[in-house]
């Protein structure tokens, strides 16, 4: 029989189980419903049709733990073909509700629906999810909120609240005629006519006083402010008046804590910050984003650009009584002003020591750039000298995106003629890649659909280097399906003996996008485990239209864990 002190201890036992039972409770599965939609919204003074999900813009915030699994049964009401993106999600065996169309799967048509599945592991912070058809994401969008799973905190001690805030890009004409036009006529698309916070232009904008996205806070109390880069085309510069900010996450991974005046976010980038409400006496601020670079081919073509629209404002509004204030206004660097851009940058660390490989299976190196096409007869040349068409490339190949199947479907079920596998490794001509005046030739690439293959596991580095042809710029190159870390930014042409002693392999940042340097190079490294198809292209929508993209084809490894599964039932097809 027990004796009273064993029974005791085993009541003692059960009553700890019960607590370990409670706190490990199980991951959630969040089922939602997107509708995506036609919607009337008034901004600047005008009523606009938009399309939206769920009526919402910016659409519905996703918020979710590590762990959980999302499904999410997108359904086409809106008169055009689209799918949707789930930016920065590792997509760990489910390459199928990754999303890019015709590379995961073709378009969801009008009146049709697709189901996204997928699990999020080990991935925390904050990412986002948009429209991936071709400018739909102007408006399709929203913030996707991975929090630790219960029982576990953040980094960092516990916000007292904790506020999305996307910065968006603005169009009064219809986003998806803007870019059909500029294709047609082979110019640079119209620039958009105003920034957004949180779908809202400031309040230094017509007729968007009463709109503009406000936060109230506490004096003295510490937000969690998670930013979202959904601009289309502009990096931008973030600032609030009189507040430091201290970055503690980007792209869902945490960073060692990193205090700043100014943020710089290049699109399809996430920063998470916290700011502490310290200002005597509380009162109003501004917050102000600011373009980072302007797209300055394009610019060149347009005449009725305002300075003023590079702007966004929003009220961060301390509770106070008494007499309006007018909110202080911070400063901000100069949309060229590179050496703001390159100390934040450098500023972004892992918090801890992190496994990195010091050797790598695949040395690759990619030139990123704008290009040029001569007309040809009966083609319209809006590009420079009125006998051109803008183009983009990387290592002289302008992606062609397939359009009788989607690449995972063709690779998956080995239907010849979507794609090749011959990508190539290096530049097919090294020249002075960063120099003032590029010889014509070069400008001139060659459209493809090709792939570049990648063997389970294999460790991957890869030097994207800018171009100067046609112009040099800061290009987002964002990877689906990876995370990769950040090893060494600099200017000029990459030169491997000179440049392999700036490597950090100590703490790099990890990201699923790296804004390139303006005339400059980043290299990055990753493992290849995640099997698939997975599209490698410039987060500037304006790039990736002209064909700044590809794709790495990642093989299977050994037994059903490392390899594709079969696709999902409802797989859109191109018919
Ligand atoms: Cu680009």
């Amino acid at each position: 029989m027990a004796s009273p002190s064993s029974s005791s201890r085993l009541f003692f036992l059960l009553l700890s189980c019960l607590a370990l039972a409670l706190l490990a409770k199980a991951e959630e599965v969040h089922k939602h419903e997107f509708v995506v939609q036609d919607t009337p919204v008034k901004r600047l003074c005008n009523e606009h049709h938009i399309i939206t999900v769920n009526g919402q813009f910016p659409g519905p915030t996703l918020e979710v733990r590590e762990g959980d699994t999302l499904e999410i049964n997108v359904i086409n009401r809106a008169q055009y073909d689209v799918t949707i993106h789930w930016h920065g999600i590792r997509q760990l065996r489910t390459p199928w509700a990754d999303g890019p169309e015709f590379v995961t799967q073709c378009p969801i048509k009008p009146g049709e629906s697709y189901k996204y599945r997928f699990t999020i592991k080990g991935q925390e912070g904050t990412l986002w999810w948009h429209a991936h058809s071709s400018w739909l994401r102007a408006t399709v969008y929203g913030a996707l909120i991975i929090r630790p799973r219960e029982g576990k905190d953040y980094p960092f001690s516990k916000p007292s609240r904790e506020v999305p805030v996307i910065l968006g890009e603005w169009w009064n004409a219809n986003p998806v005629d803007v870019i059909r036009e500029a294709q047609r006529t082979g110019g640079a698309p119209n620039v958009s006519d105003a920034f957004t916070i949180n779908g809202q232009p400031g309040d230094f904008l017509p007729c968007s006083q009463k709109e503009t996205t406000a936060i109230p806070v506490k004096p003295g109390e510490t937000a969690l402010l998670r930013f979202i880069n959904a601009a289309l085309n502009h990096e931008l510069f973030v600032s609030i008046a009189q507040h430091k900010m201290t970055v503690v996450g980007v792209d869902a991974s945490y960073t060692k804590p990193f205090t700043t005046d100014v943020l710089m976010i290049a699109p399809g980038q996430t920063t998470d910050v916290l700011v502490t409400m310290d200002q005597q006496p509380p009162t109003r601020y501004y917050w102000r984003g600011g373009a980072r670079l302007r797209l300055r081919a394009g610019r060149r073509l347009r005449q009725h650009h305002h300075q003023r629209h590079h702007r966004v404002r929003l009220r961060l509004r301390h509770r106070t009584s008494g007499p309006k204030i007018q909110p202080a206004v911070p400063a901000l660097p100069a949309f060229n002003d590179t050496a703001a851009a390159t100390a934040f940058a450098a500023g972004i660390k892992s918090p801890d020591k992190v496994k990195v490989h010091d050797h790598a299976d695949e040395y690759l190196f990619f030139t990123v750039g704008l290009g040029l096409f001569n007309c040809e007869p009966g083609q319209l040349c809006a590009g420079p000298n009125n006998n051109t068409r803008f183009t983009a490339s990387m290592n002289n190949v302008s992606f062609v995106f397939p359009k009788t199947d989607s690449l995972l479907h063709a690779h998956y079920y080995k239907v010849p003629g979507v794609f090749t596998t011959d990508f190539p490794a290096y530049p097919p001509v090294q020249f002075d890649y960063t120099a003032q005046n590029i010889s014509s030739p070069l400008q001139q690439p060659v459209p493809a659909t090709k792939l570049y293959p990648l063997r389970y596991g294999s460790v991957v580095r890869l030097v994207l280097q800018d171009t100067s042809i046609v112009t040099p710029e800061n290009h987002p190159i964002h990877i689906h399906g990876y995370d990769f870390f950040i090893l060494a930014e600099g200017f000029g042409n990459f030169d491997h003996e000179k440049d392999i002693k700036k490597f950090n392999l100590v703490d790099p940042p990890q990201r699923n996008t790296v804004a390139v340097p303006v005339n400059g190079w980043a290299v990055i490294q990753f493992v290849a485990d995640n099997p698939g198809v997975w599209l490698m292209h410039c987060h500037l929508d304006v790039h990736i239209t002209w064909g700044l993209a590809m794709a790495f084809l990642v093989e299977d490894g050994y037994g059903e864990l490392q390899s594709l599964p079969p696709p999902p039932v409802d797989l859109p097809m191109c018919k």
